[in-house]
């Protein structure tokens, strides 16, 4: 994690994995985001989850082994347990005491249902601990967190679930992707009136802080976010105010005023880029739904 950290922090074009906005500060952050007026995605997937629930939990499947890749607080999950009756439910999370917490709460609401959170880092490897049922495993991944992936990086997550899928009897994933739309919207999403965006991005320093003992201090950098319309994705950076030096156990980079870190991209799709996505990852019997506006997709495909 330290090496990770240093060489993107030392890189020419500085960049932070997305990862390290989710410390347990940056995750309630996020869940704050997603009460955000500006920021649509949440509340526009749920009500798609609520309008087509039956539809969805038919192409699903139910009594799967429910594998919830960045589970959060599990609520997303949890609005599907009536419907997909899950065999058993997996939350995996980076952010461990959250993940705790979270699932804790969750046994006392479904105490027929069994639970076990695994806390580690997805995006570096699917392999999960033998207690995880090998029968029809549904990988739940909402939020359009794979369009945090860079494209390239999104189909190789995805084979790596259709790997992870074809041990034992088929199962398949179910998916929520951001739709392109106008630049207006995206932009006030990522950059919002109340500074809660900001907030999540500039805490990311502190976090980094902690991870290496640096000296970043976020009142000296500022949040960037907006729509990057010739790579189809939002970006989120931080931006020096003014000239300074960072400094960390073992090493230090100079910023100049305006020179940015790289924190997130938000790539956003057309449905027609889902289909491809999944069928270049070997997925099939792809079935989209959508809110009328057209600004969000939830997806289910088999392995
Ligand atoms: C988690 N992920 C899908 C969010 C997104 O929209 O890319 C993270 C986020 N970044 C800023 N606001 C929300």
């Amino acid at each position: 994690m330290r090496a990770e950290i240093e060489a993107a922090l030392t890189a020419q074009d500085a960049a932070i994995s997305p990862k390290y906005l989710y410390d347990p500060l940056g995750s309630k952050l996020f869940e704050a985001i997603c009460e955000l007026p500006e920021y649509y995605p949440t509340r526009t997937e749920a009500a798609i989850f609520a309008e087509h629930a039956a539809d969805i939990a038919q192409a699903a499947g139910t009594g799967v082994t429910l594998i919830d890749l960045g589970a959060g607080n599990c609520a997303k999950a949890a609005g599907l347990f009536p419907e997909l009756k899950p065999r058993q439910y997996v939350p995996i999370d980076i952010s461990a005491d959250f993940l705790h917490q979270a699932v804790d709460g969750l046994r006392q609401q479904f105490p027929d249902i069994p639970m076990h959170e695994v806390a580690m880092d997805f995006s570096a490897s699917l392999e999960l601990p033998a207690t995880v049922s090998r029968e029809r495993r549904l990988f739940f991944y909402p939020g359009s967190s794979l369009g945090n992936f860079d494209p390239q990086q999104a189909r190789a997550f995805l084979r790596r679930m259709r790997q992870a899928l074809q041990i034992g009897e088929a199962g398949g994933v179910l998916l929520g992707l951001d739709l392109v739309k106008d630049a207006r919207v995206l932009d006030a999403a990522y950059d919002d009136e109340l500074g809660v965006t900001a907030a999540f991005n500039l805490n990311m320093l502190k976090h980094v802080n902690r991870l290496i003992g640096a000296d970043f201090n976020p009142r000296d950098w500022r949040h960037i976010g907006f729509y990057n319309a010739a790579h189809q994705r939002v970006e989120m950076h931080l931006e020096a105010c003014r000239d300074l030096i960072v400094r960390w156990e073992g090493g230090r980079r100079t910023f100049r005023q305006g020179e940015r870190i790289h924190t997130e991209n938000s790539h956003k799709f057309t449905p027609q880029d889902i289909l491809d996505l999944l069928e270049e990852s070997g997925f099939g019997d792809v079935r989209m739904w959508f809110d009328p506006q057209r600004w969000f997709a939830v997806c289910h495909a088999r392995a």
